[in-house]
C-alpha cells in the first residue's frame, strides 16, 4: 500500500520528464502549470471511483509507484529512445485513430467503468501537446474503428451494457475538421468487440462483436456501401470478438487470430475458408497481427506476422505466414526476447515493425514488457530497443506518428484504473551514431490528390539521396490490433528537383483513402510526412 501522497508520486514523474526535457521541466516549474494534487485530494480520490462530474482521471497512486525511473538512453541510434510528454491524457484512451490533419482521436465512452454515464472522447493534437475532450451520446466503449476514405473515421458498435455485456448497434463518423459524431446506419444488431476492414473499393467490412440481446456472437457478416449496411453472410464456427484481419492484393480479407484456424473472406462470394492452423497449439488470446510491407522489392507479396498472446501466461513465440504461395502455411518466426500478452505492434517508414507492451501475465504489471522489440522483415530477426517507462497492458495502444515517431497511450489492468502517461518512441533512425538527431530528407511540396497507377511528383531538394518512397494507411489501433496501418512501397524515377512516384495500382493494394507519404535517404532517415488522399 502506498504510505507516501501522490505529491511524491508526481515528483517521480516530473523526475522522469526533468532527465529527457530540461526545459519542459523547467517550464512547469516556473509557470507552476501543473498543480500537484494534495495529499488529501488523493485520499478522497482512492476513496471511490471517479463519478461523472468529479476530477478525472482516476489514477491508482500505486499503480503510479510501479513505474520503474527510465535511464537516460544512451544509444539511441541503436535502441531508439522513449520520452514521456509532460501532459497526461485525461480520458481513458481505449480507442485510438490518426486523422488526416495529424491529430488524434482518442475514445474512451465509459472508458471500463460501468458506473460511469459520462461517455467521453478527445483529441490530441501532437503538435501543441493538448488534449481537448468532450462528452459523447453513446458509449463507444469497446468499439470497431476503421477511417472512411473521406478521412473519417467511423466508430463500430460499442457497449450497451456490462456485465454481462451486451453490443451496441449503432455507428457513428468522426468529422476531423468540426471534431463531431454524427450517426450513421444501424449494424443488424449489436456488436461488442468487432473488427472493421476497409476493403479495396472503399467499403467497409464488419465481423464479430456480441449481439445487443445476448452475450453470443453476432452472427451476421455485413458490409457497408455508400452509406447502408448490406448482408454479407454469415460468420464461421468459432469466429473470435476482435478477430485480426488483413485486406489482401487479391482483394480478400486474411483472418488470423486469435484461432488457430486461420481463415480467408472472399467478398466476392460472401465465403469463409480454410487457409492454414497456427504451431502454436493454443489461440493467441491478444496477442496481435501485422500485414507486413507491401513493396515492390518484395512484389507486393503479403506475408502476415503473428505474435505473442494467450490468456492468462502469454508466449514470445511468432508465426509468418505467406499468402501469395497455393497452400499457405504457418511457419515458426523468431521469438520475440520476453513473452507478451496484449501487446502492441506498429509499422515505421522503414518497413520495421515496433512490438512494445504487454506483459508475461495479463493484466499483471509486476511483469509488463517495458524493452521495445524491433522486428526487422528483411532479416527476419528481432533487435532490442530502449525501454517504456510505464507498463502498457489491456487497453494499450501504440500508432505511428507523421513524424515517423510512435505513440504510446494507455493501459488498464483494472477497472477504473488507467495509466495516463503519453509516451513517444523515436526510432533508431532519427538519430546519428552520436546520438544527436540525424538530418531528415524534406517534402517540400507534393500532389495532395494520387490516382491509383499514376505518377504523382515530390519535391525534395536532394531527390538523387531518396533510397525509398512509402505511402503508410494512418492508424486505428484498440485491443492490441491495428485495424487499419499498412506500408504499400512505390517505385519511382528522379530529377534534379523531384521524385516521380507511382501510386499504387489498385485499392486492394492501398484501400482509398488519405495515406501518409514517407521519403526516406540513403542513411534510412524518414522525412516527416504528408498526407496525401488516393483516389
Ligand atoms: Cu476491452
Amino acid at each position: 500500500m502506498n504510505t507516501h501522497p501522490s505529491r511524491c508520486i508526481r515528483c517521480l514523474s516530473w523526475l522522469r520528464i526533468r532527465s529527457n526535457y530540461a526545459s519542459v521541466c523547467l517550464l512547469i516549474i516556473f509557470t507552476g502549470a501543473l498543480i500537484q494534487p494534495s495529499a488529501q485530494t488523493t485520499q478522497r480520490r482512492r476513496a471511490r471511483p471517479a463519478q461523472p462530474g468529479q476530477e478525472k482521471p482516476f489514477i491508482e497512486p500505486v499503480e503510479m509507484h510501479k513505474a520503474p525511473l527510465r535511464a537516460l538512453e544512451t544509444q539511441p541510434a541503436q535502441r531508439g529512445r522513449w520520452d514521456t510528454l509532460p501532459e497526461l491524457m485525461p480520458i481513458n484512451p481505449v480507442h485510438v485513430a490518426l486523422m488526416y490533419n495529424s491529430k488524434v482521436l482518442v475514445i474512451s465512452g465509459s472508458g471500463n467503468d460501468p458506473n460511469n454515464k459520462d461517455f467521453q472522447a478527445g483529441v490530441w493534437d501532437p503538435v501543441t501537446g493538448t488534449v481537448r475532450t468532450f462528452p459523447i451520446r453513446w458509449d463507444m466503449f469497446c468499439n470497431g474503428m476503421v477511417i472512411l476514405p473521406n478521412g473519417r473515421p467511423l466508430v463500430l458498435g460499442g457497449t450497451i451494457k456490462y456485465d454481462d455485456f451486451l453490443g451496441e448497434p449503432r455507428t457513428a463518423t468522426f468529422d476531423p475538421t468540426t471534431e463531431t459524431f454524427a450517426d450513421t446506419a444501424q449494424m443488424s444488431g449489436g456488436r461488442w468487440y468487432p473488427t472493421g476492414t476497409v476493403l479495396g473499393n472503399g467499403s467497409v467490412l464488419v465481423v464479430s462483436g456480441l449481439t445487443d440481446t445476448s452475450s453470443t456472437v453476432n452472427t451476421t457478416v455485413q458490409i457497408l456501401v455508400a452509406g447502408n449496411w448490406t448482408p454479407a453472410g454469415t460468420i464461421f464456427s468459432g469466429v473470435p470478438l476482435y478477430p485480426r484481419q488483413h485486406l489482401l492484393p487479391t482483394g480478400q480479407v486474411f483472418e488470423c487470430g486469435a484461432n488457430r484456424d486461420s481463415k480467408m473472406f472472399d467478398p466476392a462470394t460472401n465465403a469463409w475458408f480454410e487457409v492454414a492452423t497456427t504451431n502454436l497449439p493454443a489461440n493467441r488470446d491478444y496477442g496481435t497481427s501485422v500485414l507486413l510491407p507491401l513493396t515492390p522489392a518484395n512484389g507486393f507479396k503479403p506475408r502476415v506476422m503473428i505474435l505473442g498472446g494467450v490468456a492468462p501466461n502469454a508466449t514470445n513465440t511468432t508465426e509468418l505466414i505467406d499468402l501469395s504461395v497455393d497452400q499457405p502455411q504457418w511457419v515458426p518466426g523468431p521469438s520475440m526476447a520476453q513473452a507478451r500478452i496484449q501487446l502492441n505492434a506498429t509499422i515505421l517508414p522503414s518497413g520495421k515493425v515496433v512490438v512494445s507492451g504487454g506483459s508475461s501475465n495479463d493484466e499483471n504489471g509486476e511483469t509488463a514488457a517495458l524493452e521495445t522489440e524491433l522486428y526487422d522483415p528483411d532479416a527476419n530477426s528481432f533487435t532490442t530497443g530502449s525501454s517504456m517507462a510505464f507498463p502498457r497492458l489491456y487497453h494499450s495502444n501504440t500508432i505511428l506518428l507523421p513524424d515517423a515517431t510512435v505513440l504510446a497511450v494507455g493501459g488498464n489492468p483494472a477497472r477504473t484504473v488507467y495509466e495516463p502517461h503519453i509516451e513517444i518512441y523515436s526510432p533508431p533512425y532519427l538519430f546519428n551514431s552520436d546520438g544527436s538527431l540525424a538530418r531528415r530528407p524534406l517534402i517540400t511540396r507534393i500532389d495532395r490528390d494520387i490516382r491509383y497507377g499514376a505518377n504523382f511528383y515530390i519535391r525534395t531538394p536532394h531527390p538523387g539521396d531518396i533510397k525509398s518512397v512509402v505511402l503508410i494507411r494512418p492508424g486505428a489501433a484498440t485491443h492490441a490490433f491495428d485495424m487499419e496501418q499498412r506500408l504499400v512501397g512505390m517505385t519511382f524515377t528522379h530529377t534534379n528537383s523531384q521524385l516521380y512516384v507511382k501510386a499504387p495500382a489498385n485499392g486492394n493494394l492501398a484501400p482509398p483513402g488519405y495515406y501518409m507519404v514517407f521519403i526516406l535517404d540513403s542513411k534510412g532517415v524518414p522525412s516527416k510526412a504528408a498526407f496525401v488522399r488516393l483516389t
